[in-house]
């Protein structure tokens, strides 16, 4: 397993050119050495224009940096500027104030008339030979300018220490015109799952920066903990900021509080710390969107004051995932919006953007159903069921906001039971509650789980740090488009932009952060930031190694999960055989591989075509550039081949479309699934028996036949109660051979992966029929009771 945070201190000692770097204080004057691909702008997201230019400016010790008098909201860019090239140089380059900036040996920011071409956030960037030059219309063009001059610089640039000495950094001649495609490029981080330091969280606010990103979202309430210090309600921290410590067990299995136990694991900023974080943030010209959960997701505050939900409580601040949650805002009782108005009074208070996100999703609705005062409430107002009593409630803070200057944002939810009159849609199962909202004329900002949920796994589960779930590669996050074809043109331009949201459940700590939020937030900002038409996967894939060198000297844990090798089934060619494919999301890398067991160097044999496989095998295999290995890992594979491989089954009854496995030859692939029944490897039937044919092409000796199953009894996936074995001559007259009975209890709490064999007296049979009987409906005592059980099945083996 691939732990984030190893690979930084591994790659360091391996690369003898950085550590020369490090260490060298009496050598000769010299530059840093150029990124991976000289002559290229490797610019991230891709600019609107970049051309390239013969030449370029050394930065020395006495470069100056370049401001126009009477304009004092450039001095916030130009000292960050001087601090950014200060880091690797040493220099404190001199920043001066002149009528018309420019001139030899200068870095000139100025501010122009340019936002009809621009816009707030353009630029122009100009380096020649004698100077650089940034133009904008205004200080965050320039800001951005900044940053794209800082990827001209060499990767160890970023590297937070001396290294010149009297040397000096090159710049190499370019002509950048920029603008970004939204003006909603959003990273939210989740802090209240996990708490996050503040050092951390201006370290989030850096790395959006870097990135063009301008919107932090900053989710800071949950269940599992309160992080705002709201002076009118101490206890909201003192109380709602602190769980148990049960940072040990996984997510979900763990025991609440109990009694007389101090809960004393977590965290809040205080109001200081969130005025100094605003203003980090500002001047990065981030904005920081601030989330307070209701009236769902609020049992860490409704710990500290219980009085605002249905039931009185008393409650605990839960340690991790409970699900459902019932306990949420009471809307039948008007002290809970006396208490959320003053709550968000202070927030506005702290927080100068223009957007509160009140959240609003998952809400369940149980107490209310029960709650007299929420009943009573509905009927006053004439409220046909829960979804509109959470629809007034959303209208009734909306109302608190648009008071106080200040517009209301919500998790698609809010749509429910109508949209409150001026609110705007986050809009995250989907796209479709974010075209409602369009179209309804409301704003909205995409962030669907399907391109933009960065907790999600980026590689291959098995390969990767524990995560939370789903699958949301690189490429994937690339391919997101923020403007559904749904939408008018008109229609579109309600749409803001679009946000990664990092949810914390199962990430403890920033450096775990950094991993699932890098390269991805490279891939959201390409998409938010360039223009649709500049969108190319082969392009980006190439710069990736560039931005990861850049991670890399920033210390920042990036992961490499797109330079995997996923080892694949290929159609196979006939029975007795399995075919393999390897593939890398980055295109255009050697891709090497043994099938001695021995991990691939960089002269294994080389991946060109499907590879065959004629007896059970493991296939290694990683991805090579330049004789380097670039996987983060070595990828393997166990290929079982058997007399039905590479045969496609005849089935009785269909697998289920939403669990195909990798299709109609899943089962005899000759790849095995784990015991994560969505790893492509399983193939499901919902609520139907598994009823296979397979057509060995003509009579063969057959001693044994099997075939696995999965039990996940939280998925309501139970194992067949019993397997029957059949063979046949012709395919119409089937004989039973053997018949294999489940003996695991239904109710294993654990994930089971169990096979059913028939070891036969040697027999010939052309055709071999497995007929797995379901058990059918979720049984009595599962929360599930009722519903359609699953069958999940990876393999029929015949041998
Ligand atoms: C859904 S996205 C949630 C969060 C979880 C997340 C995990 C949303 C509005 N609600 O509470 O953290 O999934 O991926």
């Amino acid at each position: 397993m691939t732990k984030p945070g190893q690979s930084i201190k591994r790659s360091l000692m391996a690369c003898p050119a950085l550590f020369l770097m490090l260490a060298g204080c009496a050598a000769p004057p010299r530059t840093i050495p150029q990124a991976a691909r000289p002559g290229r702008l490797d610019i991230t997201p891709a600019p609107l224009r970049a051309d390239s230019r013969p030449g370029a400016f050394l930065i020395m010790r006495a470069t100056r940096i370049l401001v126009q008098e009477g304009r004092p909201e450039v001095m916030n860019v130009a000292s960050y500027l001087r601090d950014m090239l200060g880091r690797p140089t040493g220099y404190e380059l001199a920043v001066e104030t002149a009528a018309a900036p420019a001139g030899p040996g200068s870095i000139a920011l100025c501010l122009e008339d340019l936002a009809g071409r621009l816009g707030p956030e353009g630029y122009l960037l100009d380096v020649g030979p004698n100077g650089i030059e940034i133009r904008a219309a205004a200080p965050a063009g320039l800001f951005y300018g900044v940053q794209t001059l800082r990827q001209l610089l060499p990767p160890a640039a970023e590297r937070p220490a001396s290294m010149l000495g009297t040397g000096s950094l090159r710049v190499p001649c370019a002509s950048v015109e920029d603008r970004p495609r939204f003006s909603w490029r959003g990273g939210m981080l989740d802090c209240s799952r996990h708490f996050f330091p503040k050092e951390f969280v201006k370290r989030w606010i850096d790395i959006l920066a870097m990135h063009k990103l301008n919107t932090f979202h900053w989710h800071l309430t949950d269940d599992q903990g309160w992080r705002i210090e709201i002076k009118k309600y101490p206890r909201l921290a003192e109380v709602g900021a602190w769980r148990v410590d049960r940072e040990d067990k996984h997510w979900n299995a763990r025991e609440p509080q109990q009694p007389g136990e101090p809960a004393a694991y977590g965290g809040f900023y205080t109001q200081d710390d969130i005025r100094e974080i605003v203003a980090y943030a500002a001047s990065r010209f981030v904005t920081i969107v601030p989330e307070i959960e209701m009236p769902g997701h609020a049992k860490a505050a409704l710990t500290a004051y219980p009085q605002f939900s249905c039931t009185g409580g008393p409650f605990t601040v839960p340690p991790g995932g409970y699900w459902p949650i019932t306990d949420v805002f009471c809307p039948g009782n008007d002290g809970t919006y006396e208490f959320l108005e003053n709550i968000l009074t202070e927030v506005v208070g702290l927080f100068p953007g223009p957007f509160v996100h009140i959240g609003g999703d998952e809400v369940n609705k149980a107490e209310w159903q029960r709650c007299p005062k929420c009943q009573a409430r509905m009927k006053a107002e004439g409220l046909k069921d829960e979804n509109e009593l959470q629809s007034y409630f959303v209208r009734r803070v909306e109302q608190v906001l648009i008071a106080k200057g200040r517009r209301l944002l919500g998790w698609d939810e809010i749509l429910e039971g109508g949209l409150a009159p001026q609110a705007t849609v986050m809009s995250w199962r989907g796209t479709e509650g974010g075209i409602a909202a369009a179209k309804a004329g409301h704003d909205v900002v995409m962030s669907p789980t399907s391109h933009c949920y960065i907790d999600y796994y980026q590689g291959d589960p098995s390969q990767e740090p524990l995560a939370i779930g789903g699958f949301v590669p690189l490429r994937k996050v690339y391919s997101f488009e923020p403007v559904p074809d749904a939408l008018t043109p008109a229609e579109a331009t309600h749409v803001l932009g679009g946000q990664a949201n990092l949810w914390t459940e199962y990430i403890g700590n920033g450096k775990y952060a950094e991993y699932m939020a890098l390269p991805r937030l490279a891939a959201l900002a390409e998409v938010v930031w360039s223009p649709k038409s500049a969108r190319n996967w082969d392009d980006f894939a190439a710069r990736l190694q560039g931005l990861l060198a850049r991670y890399q000297a920033a210390d920042m844990n990036a992961a490499r999960s797109a330079y995997l090798v996923a080892i694949k089934a290929d159609s196979a060619p006939g029975g007795n055989r399995a075919a393999v494919s390897l593939e890398t999301e980055v295109p255009g890398l050697e891709i090497r591989y043994t099938t001695d067991g021995s991990d691939p160097g960089p002269s294994a044999r080389l991946f060109k075509k499907p590879v065959v496989l004629k007896k059970t095998t493991t296939l290694r295999a990683a991805a090579f550039g330049d004789a380097r290995r670039l996987s983060p890992a070595v990828s393997s594979e166990r290929f079982l081949v058997h007399a039905a491989s590479g045969l496609t089954p005849t089935m009785a009854r269909p697998f289920s479309p939403s669990y195909p496995g990798g299709g109609p030859r899943t089962l005899t692939d000759g790849l095995l699934g784990s015991r994560d029944h969505a790893d492509g490897r399983w193939q499901g039937y919902e609520g139907t028996d598994l009823d296979a044919v397979i057509d060995l092409g003509r009579p063969r000796p057959i001693h044994r036949i099997a075939t696995r199953f999965l039990q996940n009894i939280n998925d309501w996936i139970f194992l067949p109660s019993t397997v029957e074995f059949l063979v046949s001559e012709n395919g119409r007259d089937f004989l039973k051979v053997a018949e294999a009975r489940n003996d695991v209890s239904p109710r294993t709490a654990d994930i089971v992966i169990k096979e059913f064999a028939a070891s036969l007296a040697p027999r010939r049979a052309r055709y071999v029929r497995v007929l797995a009987r379901t058990i059918g409906a979720v049984p009595d005592w599962h929360f599930g009771a009722g519903g359609k059980a699953w069958l999940f099945a990876d393999e029929i083996i015949v041998e």
